[in-house]
């Protein structure tokens, strides 16, 4: 491959290939058919899935753009049965809480539509459950550096991580309980982690059924200038 060098670093030629036009049509509206395919689903099935098929989906994820190309995350994978327990419990703890006393009544009518609780049994049905940790700075060694535009840069690669999750044919819900501080404590990541979202994957069960909600048309999302 060929390899200049631009203010002293390294760089190599950009493989790009050109696309006609008709393609870029085609490829642009099939990628919206799939991903608008997309559901969070919480009924979700205790059956194994291959560890190599997490795995990817994680690669995938870590292929996202980052400040300064510092790569703030860390996926903890988690198939380990009695861990998937402590979290759904500790989990489980604080929705109790935020249902009962935290979330607002106008929080909770907004919530009605999707029919959720303070319950979180996918928490440990799910053969696998991602914990996203955001790195607010790096540490090496005992040794700090700066991160930059952390929250947006995790945000993005939790995007491509939901994305991978469903072309991969298996389903997930993003996960927030809060506050979600027990996630660093259980699976002792170090002080310059924060928990930053949960995500339990698997297939979905048989004959589940999610809320009937539709998707706001594009002339309310879209202005054009
Ligand atoms: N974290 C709670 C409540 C919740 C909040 C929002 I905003 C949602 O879109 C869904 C749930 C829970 O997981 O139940």
């Amino acid at each position: 491959m060929e390899k200049i060098e631009i203010n002293g670093f390294p760089h190599v030629r950009l493989p790009f290939n050109q696309l006609t036009e008709d393609e870029m049509r085609v490829n642009a509206f099939s990628f919206f058919e799939k991903m608008n395919k997309r559901r969070t689903v919480r009924a979700i099935d205790s059956r194994m899935v291959p560890e190599e098929i997490i795995e990817n989906i994680i690669r995938t994820a870590a292929t996202a753009p980052s400040g300064a190309h510092k790569q703030p995350w860390t996926f903890c994978m988690i198939s380990d049965p009695e861990i998937k327990k402590q979290i759904r419990i500790a989990a489980e703890e604080e929705e109790r809480i935020s249902y009962s006393e935290r979330m607002p009544e106008d929080w909770k009518q907004d919530l009605k539509p999707l029919a959720t609780d303070w319950q979180k049994p996918f928490l440990e049905e799910a053969p696998y459950l991602i914990a996203v940790f955001k790195q607010s700075y790096g540490l090496e060694n005992g040794v700090k550096s700066q991160h930059y535009y952390v929250n947006e840069s995790v945000g993005i690669a939790c995007g491509m991580l939901i994305s991978a999750i469903h072309l991969a044919g298996l389903v997930t819900v993003t996960h927030t309980p809060s506050p979600m501080n027990f996630l660093s404590k259980i699976l002792g990541r170090p002080e310059n982690e924060r928990p930053y979202l949960l995500l339990p994957v698997g297939y979905p069960k048989k004959n589940a059924f999610v809320p009937d909600l539709e998707r706001k048309p594009l002339h309310e999302v879209l202005k054009k200038y």
